[in-house]
């Protein structure tokens, strides 16, 4: 069947500023799509990134649902046996140097074929945070006649239950209900100071051992630095020469709230799609009320109202304030006081949700802060996107207004850029970057409350 893209206006209040900023940010989509998937930037990312395309299938939905699923389904495709889903696929047809660590680095079918990585695909070794069983379930409401046609749901639910399973028991390092990520690049926030205490026990690999791509690209300001980078790649090549095993001996391992929360709410997802398949949603609930559970037991911080990362090499609390400590707004189930305290956090003085161009992506006042450097500061869409549900989550409408308008503006402002400075709003990283349009298309076309 022909593939449709719906480019229609949607609701007939829509301004003429949000018409031209819809066309803009399917623009970015359709010049993105690969024909199997969308690239994070035609310069920067070239290949499929994990999260990357949870967010892009969500504002895909919008342009075609069909689309959507494909999205998702080729990143599936490409699932280790284990149950882990890369953090990155590799398009074969691109030259090593496009992207840096590239397949020759990863060499995930030799180096990873006991962990179960697959025979063809390349791909990376290590995962994202788990957003995918949501964006499935995004993508079905939107089209459900189209979803049942393709059996969408009944293809992809034994993959995302083994995608959580895999993250509920392999990953869950400290025996204490939540999945821990063992490598800075994983919760998706590659140089938050978060990771700056548990990172100098890592030895640097030799800067002349590695060519950075990125900086082909990206400004040397705005990316992480030399020093950080030496340790991703250090930490890339112990776990790849421990075969991906997650039981070995990890130099990096953290519990993060943004990571556990999506694991949450994407739980739920998956007792709504195993509801609508005719399966017993009860242990996907019981699953979320567990998560629920353990990220308030191991991770909320009463004296800071945020929701902190646990280093697991000494069992403490990191002190750093970054936006992670936000995301779980979205789930549904969090004690009242404690989303009490978080809607105070955004709009106090370590992150100033109202007063700032977009949430930055650290404390303001933090001894780290810096408005371009990365996910040091700077504001990020995903982000935004992710605390904007949560707001209307909990009924706080205003506030998720403002947030939107917010976002709005700046995602249009800023030509669709990776990142913003959190002060002036002006863009940083790279420009028509697909999640920063998909989610203008998710906020501009979704139902408030879908
Ligand atoms: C490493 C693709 C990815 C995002 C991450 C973001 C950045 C990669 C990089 O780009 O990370 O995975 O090379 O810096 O930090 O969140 O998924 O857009």
């Amino acid at each position: 069947m022909r593939e449709v893209l719906d480019l229609s206006v949607p609701a007939p209040t829509a301004t003429s500023a949000h018409l031209t900023l819809r066309r803009g940010a399917a623009r970015v989509l359709i010049d993105n799509w690969t024909g199997t998937s969308t690239v994070p930037s035609r310069t920067l990312y070239p290949h499929q990134w994990s999260w990357d395309s949870a967010f892009i299938a969500i504002g895909l939905r919008h342009l075609s649902a069909r689309r959507a699923q494909r999205e998702l389904e080729s990143l599936l495709a490409a699932q280790w046996a284990d149950g882990r889903i890369p953090h990155i696929v590799f398009n074969p047809a691109l030259p090593f140097d496009a992207y840096f660590p590239s397949p020759d680095f990863w060499q995930s079918s030799s180096a990873g074929k006991h962990a179960g990585a697959p025979a063809v695909a390349q791909t990376s070794g290590i995962v994202q945070p788990p957003v995918h069983a949501l964006a499935a379930w995004l993508v079905h409401l939107a089209d459900p006649a189209e979803s049942r046609r393709r059996q969408f749901l009944a293809r992809v639910y034994p993959q995302l239950a083994a995608w959580h399973h895999y993250l509920l028991t392999r990953r869950d390092l400290a025996g204490a209900g939540l999945a821990a990520v063992v490598h800075p690049w994983e919760p998706g926030m590659d140089n938050s100071p978060c990771w700056d205490k548990p990172l100098t026990r890592v030895t640097p690999a030799a800067p002349e051992t590695f060519h950075r791509a990125d900086l082909n690209h990206g400004h040397p300001a705005d990316r992480p630095t030399d020093l950080d980078y030496g340790r991703y790649v250090q930490l890339a090549a112990d776990y790849r020469a421990a075969g991906y095993d997650d039981a070995g001996r990890h130099h990096f391992a953290v519990e993060d709230p943004c990571f556990n929360a999506l694991l949450t709410v994407s739980e739920q997802a998956l007792a709504r799609i195993a509801d609508q398949l005719g399966a017993d949603p009860a242990p996907h609930e019981a699953r979320a009320a567990d998560l629920t559970r353990a990220l308030v037991t191991r991770l909320w911080d009463e004296d800071t109202g945020l929701f902190l990362v646990r280093d697991l090499a000494d069992d403490q609390l990191i002190p750093e304030l970054s936006v992670a400590g936000l995301v779980p707004l979205l789930v549904p189930g969090l004690p009242d006081h404690i989303v009490e305290r978080l809607t105070h956090s955004l709009n106090g003085p370590h992150f100033h949700a109202e007063s700032t161009a977009l949430i930055p992506s650290y404390d303001l006042t933090g001894h780290a802060f810096d408005r371009t450097r990365y996910w040091r500061g700077p504001a990020w869409f995903n982000t935004a996107w992710l605390i904007e549900r949560g707001l209307r989550v909990h009924g706080r409408v205003r506030q998720a207004d403002h947030l939107r308008a917010a976002f709005l503006t700046t995602a249009g402002s800023s030509q669709f850029s990776e990142y913003v400075d959190p002060t002036t709003g002006d863009g940083r990283g790279t420009h028509n970057f697909s999640w920063t349009a998909a989610l203008t298309l998710d906020l501009l076309c979704a139902a408030p409350d879908a």
